[in-house]
């Protein structure tokens, strides 16, 4: 669809006020949300990172690219929300400690939102302690961890570890997810569940908490 591509092509050049009024116009056309985001912004920000990778754009590209992201996400958080839906679980969510990506952390927020559970984000380069007091202290039943960089995904380890040393792994789910994580990777540290996009692991919450 054409008007998808045009989204992703200007999100690549980060021209995020085309971006917003194409994602606009997208919906007005009745295309579905899901589609906007998956074909249109996720497919551009692909290749934004498939041109860093090889040094053919750079961190100031990538920054603006990420703005148009942002732009075209907030006006399809409330189509991918399912409005008035009651609440039906408790969750923290952040990028772990060390690492500031956070574009795929708050599409999990909003898919997980999107389901009706309550969501505590906790941001970006958040430490093990941070996700398990905040559990303990607000009765999260699934602490939610996000990691891009292959250097940072460690971290989820020491978020299972901590919660074990705090009492609280027995009552607490951790679900892990991130470009650079697997199936594999969330069996070796112990975590309970790996996810590969924000749709699925909203749906896999909800299925947890069932
Ligand atoms: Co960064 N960066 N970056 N970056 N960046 C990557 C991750 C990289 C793969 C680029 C590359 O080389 N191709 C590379 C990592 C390489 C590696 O670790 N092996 C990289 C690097 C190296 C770096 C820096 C070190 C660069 C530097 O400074 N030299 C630096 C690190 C800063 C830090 O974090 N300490 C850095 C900085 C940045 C920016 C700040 C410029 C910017 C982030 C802006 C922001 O987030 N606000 C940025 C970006 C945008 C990227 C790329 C291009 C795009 C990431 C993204 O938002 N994708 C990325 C390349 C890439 O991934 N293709 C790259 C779109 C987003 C929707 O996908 O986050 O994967 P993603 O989320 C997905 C799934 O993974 C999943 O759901 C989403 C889809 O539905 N998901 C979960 C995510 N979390 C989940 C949790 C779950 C379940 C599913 O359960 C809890």
């Amino acid at each position: 669809m054409s008007i998808l591509n045009d989204i992703s092509e200007n999100l690549q050049r980060g021209k995020a006020k085309v971006v917003k009024e194409l994602v606009q116009q997208a919906i007005d056309d009745g295309i579905p949300a899901r589609q906007i985001l998956e074909e249109g912004l996720i497919s551009g920000m692909n290749v934004v990172g498939e041109k860093f990778k090889a040094n053919e754009a750079f961190v100031p590209e990538v920054l603006v690219a990420a703005r148009a992201m942002n732009m075209g996400t907030a006006l399809l958080k409330p189509l991918l929300a399912e409005s008035g839906v009651k609440a039906t679980g408790k969750v923290c969510i952040g990028t772990v400690k060390g690492d500031l990506h956070d574009i795929g952390k708050n599409l999990v927020k909003m898919m997980m939102e999107g389901k009706g559970l309550e969501v505590i984000d906790l941001g970006v380069d958040v430490s093990p302690e941070q996700f398990v007091d905040t559990a303990k202290n607000e009765g999260c039943q699934i602490i939610c961890c996000s990691a891009l960089l292959t250097t940072t995904m460690g971290v989820m380890g020491d978020v299972v570890k901590a919660a074990e040393s705090a009492g609280i792994r027995d009552s607490v789910k951790i679900m892990v997810g991130g470009a650079p994580v697997t199936d594999t990777f969330c069996q070796q540290i112990g975590a309970d569940k790996y996810t590969p996009d924000a749709a699925t692991a909203a749906d896999t919450a909800v299925a947890m908490l069932a």
